[in-house]
């Protein structure tokens, strides 16, 4: 039985784009199921798959798996052969570390600087003190990342790796926001918007006609 990733609009769904974009980088087939959420039907549809009525939620058969991290590491579990985190104990370790600190983490940034895809880039705006904190720690761990283990390949640990999938949404705030990084950080986010499930997803965006309510366009 084919896996079903229930996500939410791509326009603005930063959760879901992670376990999405994981899945799309390793060939992992799925079916997608796209639910507009912000809708007054959106809880009750998200509740018949996910117990806590937010997306993403993973299902295979008879099992459900919902939080972000949980899915990817049940991705993991259950192909191992894909080799989702990096293979180096050390490298592991930190990629694991980076990915619960993004789950856990960074809340003026997601307050502040809610995912919009398609947000017009031509308006900057201020960076308070604490998204700019924000912003230097996850430039910090980009940097740490890509210097200590990224000599494999141009994503954070070399090869694409869970914590790639993880830090996918930064990426598309940081880009939408036009907020300023580091060469490397730069670079890194150059890469990932490069990737063809990136295109695929922002395409899929674009096409998405429901506009949050005083969301910039
Ligand atoms: N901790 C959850 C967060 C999931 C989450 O907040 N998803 C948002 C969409 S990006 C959602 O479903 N919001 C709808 C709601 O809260 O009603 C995870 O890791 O998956």
């Amino acid at each position: 039985m084919s896996l079903k990733l229930l996500i939410g609009n791509k326009r603005y769904s930063s959760w879901s784009l992670r376990p999405w974009i994981a899945m799309k980088f390793f060939g992992v087939a799925f079916e997608e199921i796209m639910l507009p959420l912000y809708q007054p039907d959106s809880p009750a549809k998200v509740l018949k798959y996910s117990p806590t009525g937010k997306v993403p939620a993973l299902v295979d058969g008879e099992t459900v798996v919902w939080e972000t991290l949980a899915i990817l590491d049940y991705l993991v579990d259950k192909f191992p052969t894909l080799k989702m985190w990096p293979d180096d104990l050390a490298a592991r370790g930190m990629a694991r570390a980076v990915s619960s600190e993004m789950h856990a983490g960074f809340g003026p940034l997601r307050k502040h600087y809610p995912m919009n895809m398609m947000r017009d880039r031509a308006k900057p705006r201020d960076i308070p003190a604490d998204v700019q904190a924000n912003v230097k720690r996850i430039d910090a761990i980009w940097t740490q990342a890509r210097a200590k283990h990224g000599q494999g390949g141009p994503f954070l640990f070399g090869a694409f790796s869970a914590a790639d999938a993880m830090y996918a949404p930064v990426v598309s705030r940081f880009s939408s926001y036009a907020i300023p990084v580091s060469a490397v950080s730069k670079d890194y986010m150059d890469v990932i918007m490069a990737l063809p499930a990136w295109q695929e997803w922002e395409a899929s965006a674009a096409k998405e006609t429901w506009i949050m309510e005083g969301n910039e366009v």
